[in-house]
């Protein structure tokens, strides 16, 4: 999986100088969520494509940008989900924003996923990525990844990233929310799952949800690009992740573009959304 990680990392440098210096506007096509692509969001899925390319353990990508997956190398073992500019409108408001990848070997279940990475374009450009554990990597000014720590969340946290829109909530899901900003926690909420994760990760805990709406019964976020990777990195960090009532690994789309319900955190927050959900 090494040589995954270094197109990653390859790729990730120069998706960074595309956000930097490259055009903010919107392109004419429309990908298969109904989003209008950003010029930035073809340009990373087509660096991340190239790297990849260059990787003959990948067997086939699926990108959020493409409507289909799409064959690398008939020989390869690992499918690649990614999300080539995850929170790519922010871009223009000067937020940081990433890159999603989850490494499948057979399908795309949230069984098959045996390795995650996410990049963060921020002050800094970091990596994460989650085998055994879940390690930091920080770009430096020779233009290499340097490894920075191993991350672990705490059994319990102190942020609150609270998703989606509220007059949509259900009253019980109001009702936890509630609760857990009367216990003192703290909001955080940028809009971009991938920096706003990132801090709960880097701060020791707290809840992300993206709850069901009345506008999005299913939640917003993907399975194979978003969910499941981010559901590997929180469980290998010793935290966890559920759909509300069941573990996020363990459901399996039936379309690579599905979306789920999504809420990730360290174990107490997560036991409180078990114990809240299950009564409804
Ligand atoms: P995108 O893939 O179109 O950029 O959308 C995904 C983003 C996530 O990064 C973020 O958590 C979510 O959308 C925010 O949605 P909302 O504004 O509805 O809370
Ligand atoms: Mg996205």
């Amino acid at each position: 999986m090494k040589e995954i990680i270094d197109a990653i990392s390859v790729a990730a440098a120069r998706i960074k100088k595309v956000i930097e210096f490259g055009d903010t506007g919107y392109s004419e096509h429309v990908n298969k969520t109904g989003d209008t692509q950003l010029k930035l969001d073809i340009a990373s899925d087509l660096i991340i494509e190239e790297e990849f390319k260059k990787v003959s353990s990948i067997k086939s990508i699926i990108s959020e940008e493409k409507e289909e997956s799409k064959l690398l190398h008939e020989n390869g073992s690992y499918i690649i989900g990614y999300d080539p500019l995850d929170g790519s409108s922010l871009v223009d408001v000067n937020l940081a924003v990433g890159s999603i990848f989850g490494i499948y070997k057979n399908g795309t279940e949230g069984s098959d996923i045996v390795g995650a990475a996410y990049v963060v374009y921020g002050p800094r450009t970091e990596i994460v990525v989650a085998k055994d554990d879940v390690r930091l990597y920080r770009l430096s000014e020779n233009g290499e990844f340097r490894e920075i720590k191993t991350i672990k969340l705490n059994r319990k946290g102190k942020l609150n990233a609270t998703g989606a829109t509220q007059k949509g909530w259900s009253a019980y899901h109001k009702k936890l929310i509630d609760e857990i900003f009367a216990d003192g926690y703290r909001l955080r909420y940028s809009g971009g799952m991938v920096p706003d994760l990132h801090q709960i990760l880097l701060k020791g805990g707290g809840l992300f949800s993206y709850p069901a709406t009345t506008d999005t019964p299913k939640g917003k976020l993907r399975l194979v690009f978003e969910v499941f990777p981010f559901a590997f990195v929180f469980e290998k960090a010793f935290g966890a992740a559920i759909d509300g009532k069941k573990r996020i690994l363990e459901l399996k789309p039936s379309h690579i573009h599905d979306t789920s319900p999504c809420f990730f955190g360290s174990n107490e927050e997560i036991k409180r959304v078990l114990d809240e959900y299950a009564k409804h």
